[in-house]
């Protein structure tokens, strides 16, 4: 499939490590991809469910222990430890490497070893990569089929050239002590060990498209971010792109397809999806912000995804889907998950394959972090660019988070190293797609604590220094908080489609079509401009979800100064003097 003398070489090296029983390359055809469904529904790897209700479909179930990204078990492996920086997990490199050769030694004894060319980013596209994944999971093969571009496409395009991304990747016994994810920025270089879970195994995702990836556009000017994009159709036909950034599980694939309520699709509003989780920003000939989507599917979370909260992910996962860790409906062979509907199957097993009676049962039959991994052109609403080399030019950034009190619906950011700021001291509560509580809040600056490749310190650096390079085309920068909630807990926004109303207040923002409320922390709408027209909204709720607490925000700066230690000095300076400017603003 390739004569290229560097894939080839590691290729050898690779086989003499694992001694699989036999190498198979992924050519990307159809017919190799359903041999591979069936031997993985021989071994009991995969389910094949109603083919029927939904064609090219499986349920993927992962060992318990194994079900959400391990945090504690990445590692950043430079050869300096500032490189890393003090928000990731570091590790010698040759210490990193030790641990894995000795792991991944004849640990494919008697498999077979999938090697897998895959490209992150259109074919054609100056912001694309390319990667090689070696694998002895065949979900894998078939999750990275659908969620990257693979075969003899890829490897036509690398041609003989060195710059490729390596992928290891061994299953070994899924040991969840000895589960590493080792990413080596300066080798070009990844390794996963004892780890199913796709956000673990997918080595194109989190860890080129994200790890690697914001290590690289650091050097090269250009960024990787945990954002999706999308196009808001305007009733004038205008398409305004937008990058939005939050936490797993916080809603982002919601947001990216969007149906707009009814009254805003009579005026002739639509939302074109482009990207659910991950945007590459570049800057354009035209001067502005650019954006693709690396990814070709959508691994989103099926918990809570609904014909009400996101009825296109429920159309994107009727076909040519695999389902990781829901529930198993045995009287049709379908699948169900909390949240879908108010009907759970009693006849069926749950997400560890036990016997589960969704009437009866007090157990939750979908592991909180159940998802789907879809192609992305099942999406009904997704954008005619979502293939386009050049991208889509991004007018508005908006950064979001889980947050109960403190942060209004939205605001705006002062001015861009302002907005940087915002992005900077973002903190949401933990969800379950990663191991650990689930709940508290945490700083996680731009939804990148556990994706940003390299020092923070020096990628907040990088964000400012972007901003020069965009000078008066750069976006502006929003925040938006979709979780606010009353004194009895209950959500005081509807969020789902009507977050919409934010959006088109945003974008007005942008067209310098309404005036805004300046407050110590950013512009905040009037009440009167955001549009509740048909909610159930009163207009104390409204006024409620646009508060700015100064006593809460003293306290939010105190955690602010907190987290910023961890930065020392470190932190560029430009966020400091915003800290002490938020300060002069919100006392006196
Ligand atoms: O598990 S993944 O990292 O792929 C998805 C997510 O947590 O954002
Ligand atoms: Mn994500």
């Amino acid at each position: 499939m390739t004569n290229n003398i560097y894939l080839l070489k590691w290729i050898r090296e690779m086989e003499e490590l694992v001694t699989p029983e036999k190498v198979i390359w992924i050519n990307g055809s159809e017919i190799q991809l359903e041999n591979l469904r069936q031997t993985a529904c021989r071994s009991g790897d995969l389910v094949k469910l109603n083919q029927e209700k939904l064609p090219g479909c499986y349920l993927h179930r992962t060992n318990p222990n194994d079900a959400a990204r391990v945090e504690s078990s990445t590692f950043i492996c430079t050869k300096s430890k500032e490189e890393a920086g003090p928000t990731n997990n570091w590790m010698q490199p040759k210490e990193a490497y030790k641990i894995s050769y000795d792991l991944a030694k004849g640990s494919y004894k008697g498999k077979v070893m999938y090697v897998i060319p895959y490209m992150m980013g259109p074919v054609g596209s100056r912001f694309s990569k390319i990667g090689v994944e070696i694998t002895d999971s065949v979900t894998v093969v078939l999750n990275m089929a659908i969620m990257t571009r693979t075969g003899q496409k890829v490897l036509d395009a690398l041609g003989d050239s060195n710059d490729w991304v390596r992928g290891l990747h061994c299953s070994c016994n899924l040991d969840p002590e000895k589960r590493y994810v080792f990413h080596f920025p300066e080798d070009n270089t990844i390794i996963s060990l004892n780890s199913n879970y796709e956000g673990n195994a997918l080595l194109g995702k989190k860890c080129l498209a994200l790890r690697l990836a914001s290590y690289k556009g650091e050097k090269e000017n250009w960024m990787a971010e945990h954002m999706l994009i999308l196009g808001v159709q305007k009733p004038d036909g205008e398409i305004i792109y937008i990058c939005a950034a939050f936490p797993s599980a916080c809603g982002k694939t919601n947001l990216a397809m969007l149906i707009p309520p009814e009254m805003y699709k009579e005026k002739g509003y639509k939302v074109w999806c482009v990207g659910d989780d991950i945007a590459w920003l570049r800057k354009g000939k035209d001067g502005r912000l650019w954006a693709v989507n690396p990814e070709n599917g959508f691994f989103g979370v099926a918990s809570g995804t609904s014909e009400k909260s996101n009825p296109n992910a429920m159309q994107v996962t009727k076909k040519n889907t695999i389902f990781t860790n829901v529930v198993q409906n045995l009287d049709d062979n379908t699948v169900w998950w909390e949240g879908m509907d108010k009907n759970p199957p009693s006849h069926a097993l749950d997400w560890k394959a036990n016997p589960w009676d969704g009437k009866t049962s007090k157990q939750n039959g979908a592991h909180p972090n159940s998802r789907f991994t879809s192609p992305a052109k099942n999406c009904p609403s997704l954008s005619e660019k979502f293939d386009d080399p050049d991208g889509v030019p991004i007018s508005a950034i908006i950064f979001g988070g889980r947050r109960a009190q403190t942060t209004p619906l939205v605001y705006e950011s002062f001015d861009w190293n302002h907005g940087v700021f915002v992005g900077s001291v973002m903190s949401s509560e933990t969800t379950a797609a990663a191991t650990g509580k689930i709940g508290i809040v945490r700083h996680d600056p731009m939804a990148m604590l556990p994706f940003c490749g390299y020092n923070m310190s020096k990628y907040f650096q990088h964000w400012l220094d972007m901003g020069k390079f965009i000078g008066n085309k750069a976006p502006k920068i929003f925040n938006v908080n979709w979780f606010r909630t009353d004194d009895n807990g209950n959500f005081l926004w509807p969020g789902f489609s009507d977050n919409l109303r934010v959006l088109e207040w945003i974008i007005n923002r942008c067209e310098d079509k309404t005036s805004a409320n300046k407050t110590p922390i950013g512009y905040v709408p009037f009440a009167s401009d955001i549009n509740i027209q048909g909610l159930d909204i009163s207009n104390s709720q409204l006024d409620s979800l646009l508060t700015v607490d100064n006593d809460l925000w003293k306290k939010e700066v105190q955690n602010i100064e907190s987290f910023y230690e961890k930065f020392g000095d470190e932190l560029p300076a430009e966020l400091k003097n915003e800290l002490s400017k938020l300060k002069e603003r919100l006392q006196y």
